[in-house]
């Protein structure tokens, strides 16, 4: 429900995800993926196709994390070196590990790139800005790449439903335009940096292209 979902709990978690040395826990990432996909299903039914994708793949994720394996699970560094010590990740194309850790969190990964522009636009954006415009752009320079015609297709219509820029920041739930805008630019920094860490591991190991 709108009133349960803060922008706030989404930050927590993210900001939760960081251990001392940097590594990420996996643990507070699908917590936050867990928030955001509970944002989502407040704006309509033309979405929970993509929250549906999501759901499935927090649910991959939280099957490792609490598995006979789980220690393994603990953040993403321990979960690629473990799963590419034990060849438990397809490098190239599909085989006997369609639904690994790496490849899965890989997929919520470049949606977490979609969510940084995105909110970044929102936050330099003017009272004129639209939020379809700002989603699509943020899409089609990061997620569309991935992702199939018809997929695009039905992502474009789903923004096109989007609430106006000043609904969307009320339905965020977290004071007014301006605290709204402040908490942005506070959760930002968090957010890019969670992103660039794990994208640096991803590259180091050759997995940005995991089937
Ligand atoms: C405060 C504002 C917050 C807004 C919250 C929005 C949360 C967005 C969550 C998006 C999660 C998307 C996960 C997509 C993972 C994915 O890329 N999956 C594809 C590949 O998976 P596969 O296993 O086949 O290799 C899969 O094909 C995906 C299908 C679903 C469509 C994905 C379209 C993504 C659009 C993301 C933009 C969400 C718009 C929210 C509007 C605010």
């Amino acid at each position: 429900m709108a009133d349960c979902f803060s922008l706030q709990n989404i930050f927590e978690n993210f900001k939760s995800c960081l251990s001392d040395n940097k590594e990420v826990y996996i643990k507070y990432y699908i917590a936050g993926w867990r928030e955001l996909v509970s944002f989502m299903n407040t704006l309509g039914s033309l979405f929970s196709f993509i929250s549906k994708d999501a759901v499935t793949k927090i649910q991959i994720l939280e099957k490792f994390l609490t598995g006979e394996n789980g220690t393994h699970y603990t953040t993403v560094q321990s979960m690629v070196k473990y799963e590419l010590d034990n060849k438990l990740v397809d490098l190239t194309k599909g085989g006997n590990y369609p639904a690994s850790g790496c490849r899965t969190l890989l997929r919520l990964h470049r949606a977490l790139r979609w969510l940084q522009l995105f909110l970044e636009s929102l936050r330099t954006s003017t009272e004129n800005s639209k939020t379809s415009v700002m989603c699509s752009e943020a899409y089609n320079a990061s997620l569309a790449q991935h992702q199939p015609w018809l997929i695009r297709k039905a992502a474009e219509m789903a923004f096109c439903t989007l609430p106006g820029r000043d609904a969307f920041f009320d339905v965020m739930n977290a004071g007014s335009h301006q605290e709204v805008i402040a908490l942005l630019g506070e959760a930002l920094p968090l957010i890019s940096e969670v992103y660039q860490i794990t994208e640096d591991l991803y590259a180091k190991n050759n997995l940005l292209d995991l089937p």
